[in-house]
């Protein structure tokens, strides 16, 4: 991706010279910071997909929420831009710099603070990493209350400022819930802490949900503390095939209702998706066929196995009585749970290993969310640029997939390089389309780079007006990750 014909450098930063790297070197010691090493900082320049590279010269890499603090203090007097980044697996080219930013990576803040096991309220670094982080909770019965594929890599603080998903969302609410309180440095340095906040605070505005989300345009966030669940002591999970997309919505319809409190995860995969990570993982589907037009991932968790087995099992048998449900299976062990999880989280990968993919993550009214799949597909197809097999046409196939209890389609565009063409076809095509719908340009990866010019499919002209002020309001001289979504 080459961004000339998408944005030019906003002269109105200054360009890092000796002085500025006297001064850094002066606060930090020499293995906190890289400069001048392309090789060094090849992989903090370019995002998880391979789809957007910046050129930043300069990385920093503060252990301390004061270190954090001085950085930003001295790069707003002196009009130093700044690209927050955590585990650098964001799906929308937020994370990295698009031009000269210096790169400010939260990866060495990175302590566990403080974990109460009454309450279950966890405190970190923005910069643990998330499974760490769950696997100190587990020691202690409980549950980081968000899981999602990057799990081994993305930070805390991370998916906090991109306010992501996952998988569980359906049971343990967004982040807007769960976060009770966050430490965030401001553009001009100055520190906010309300981490000491308790489940229940009315005390005027709510003012860390601006952070949640915010995408490294307000301020960095540098601690967290968020309200964690019990670990479940019964956990199942079972993926089904089914012939329609009206049958995916029948089975989440009657799941809700039979399986209700004990319902953790249901996810969607469409066909394709599946024949591409059966080709990734070289592994034949766990149904024996990966030919049926839709495939469904229940996880169930619960404190009583024998209680959460019969009623799952009883769901199932109903369902396939009823003629739904065509075929399934129910994990044995914990190695085939995890099996099954893997058909699921592995399409992000499995959609871009032949070359390429255009991701969007969108919310659409049930209904109509898999008709996006087939516009995209009907559309590639007009072009003359699709096909599964002829590798001299760009596009391999648009897949669906997702969290369908939250009314959240991934559409992945897998193809075999990244092309002006395709992406002609596809945008703002996708983004009408959901318009049309009512739906959400974004549904939990964020705006980042790729929409930045797409807002207005879904923020009316006085919402973009607000977001401004915001802004302008915390970060006057725009020295927050700029040339990004605001
Ligand atoms: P980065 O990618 O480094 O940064 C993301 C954004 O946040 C950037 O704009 C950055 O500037 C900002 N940022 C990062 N840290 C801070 C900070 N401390 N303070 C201020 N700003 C900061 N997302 C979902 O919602 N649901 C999923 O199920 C899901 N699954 C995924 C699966 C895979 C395999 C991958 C690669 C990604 C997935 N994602 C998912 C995308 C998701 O956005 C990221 O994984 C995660 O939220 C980003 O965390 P990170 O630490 O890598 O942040
Ligand atoms: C998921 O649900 C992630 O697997 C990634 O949100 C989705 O890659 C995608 O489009
Ligand atoms: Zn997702």
């Amino acid at each position: 991706e080459t961004y000339a014909d998408k944005v030019q450098r906003n002269q109105a930063y200054k360009k890092l010279d000796e002085g500025d790297l006297a001064y850094f070197q002066s606060i930090l010691e020499p293995n906190q910071i890289i400069s001048n090493n392309e090789d060094d900082l090849a992989f903090y320049n370019e995002d998880w997909m391979r789809k957007y590279r910046g050129q930043s010269k300069l990385l920093l890499k503060p252990k301390t929420t004061e270190q954090v603090s001085e950085i930003l203090k001295y790069c707003n007097s002196n009009k130093l831009a700044v690209v927050p980044q955590g585990g650098n697996t964001g799906l929308v080219g937020g994370s990295i710099p698009v031009f000269d930013e210096i790169i400010l990576s939260l990866s060495s803040l990175n302590k566990i603070r403080s974990f109460d096991n009454v309450s279950g309220i966890f405190k970190c670094d923005a910069g643990v990493i998330l499974e760490t982080a769950d696997q100190y909770l587990a020691e202690q019965g409980y549950i980081f209350p968000l899981d999602l594929g990057a799990k081994g890599s993305c930070h805390v603080g991370g998916v906090v400022a991109t306010n992501a998903g996952g998988l569980r969302l359906i049971r343990y609410g967004s982040l807007h819930g769960t976060v009770l309180g966050l430490e965030v440095v401001l553009a001009d340095g100055t520190i906010v802490n309300s981490l000491d906040s308790l489940r229940k605070d009315n005390t005027g505005y709510d003012l860390k949900q601006l952070f949640i989300g915010s995408e490294g345009s307000l301020g960095v966030i540098t601690g967290v503390s968020i309200l964690c669940p019990a670990r479940p002591q019964a956990v199942n999970v079972a993926v089904l095939a089914v012939d329609s997309y009206e049958s995916v919505q029948k089975v989440f319809n009657d799941a809700r209702k039979e399986l209700s409190e004990i319902l953790s995860a249901f996810e969607f995969m469409d066909e394709t998706s599946q024949i591409l990570v059966s080709k990734y993982l070289k592994l034949d589907h766990p149904i024996e066929s990966d030919s049926y037009p839709f495939y469904i991932l229940i996880e169930t968790s619960g404190s009583n196995k024998e209680h959460d087995d019969e009623k799952l099992e009883t769901f199932l048998g109903n369902a396939m009585e009823n003629g739904i449900v065509l075929d399934g299976i129910i994990a044995q062990d914990e190695t085939q749970l995890r099996s099954l999880w893997n058909w699921r989280e592995n399409i992000p990968e499995a959609s871009q290993m032949q070359g390429g993919v255009y991701k969007y993550d969108v919310s659409i009214p049930l209904k109509d969310l898999y008709g996006l799949v087939e516009a995209a597909n009907e559309k590639l197809e007009a072009a003359g640029l699709v096909d599964f097999e002829d590798i001299s046409k760009p596009v391999v196939k648009a897949v669906g997939y997702g969290h369908i209890g939250d009314g959240n389609l991934h559409l992945n565009v897998a193809v075999r390089k990244y092309s002006k063409e395709v992406e002609k076809v596809l945008e703002p095509f996708v983004y009408e389309w959901i318009q049309s719908k009512k739906g959400s340009i974004s549904a939990e990866h964020g705006l980042g780079f790729q929409k930045k010019n797409y807002i207005q499919y879904s923020k009316s002209p006085v919402e973009i007006a607000l977001i401004k002020d915001i802004k302008h309001h915390y970060d006057p001289n725009g020295i927050l990750n700029p040339y990004k979504y605001v």
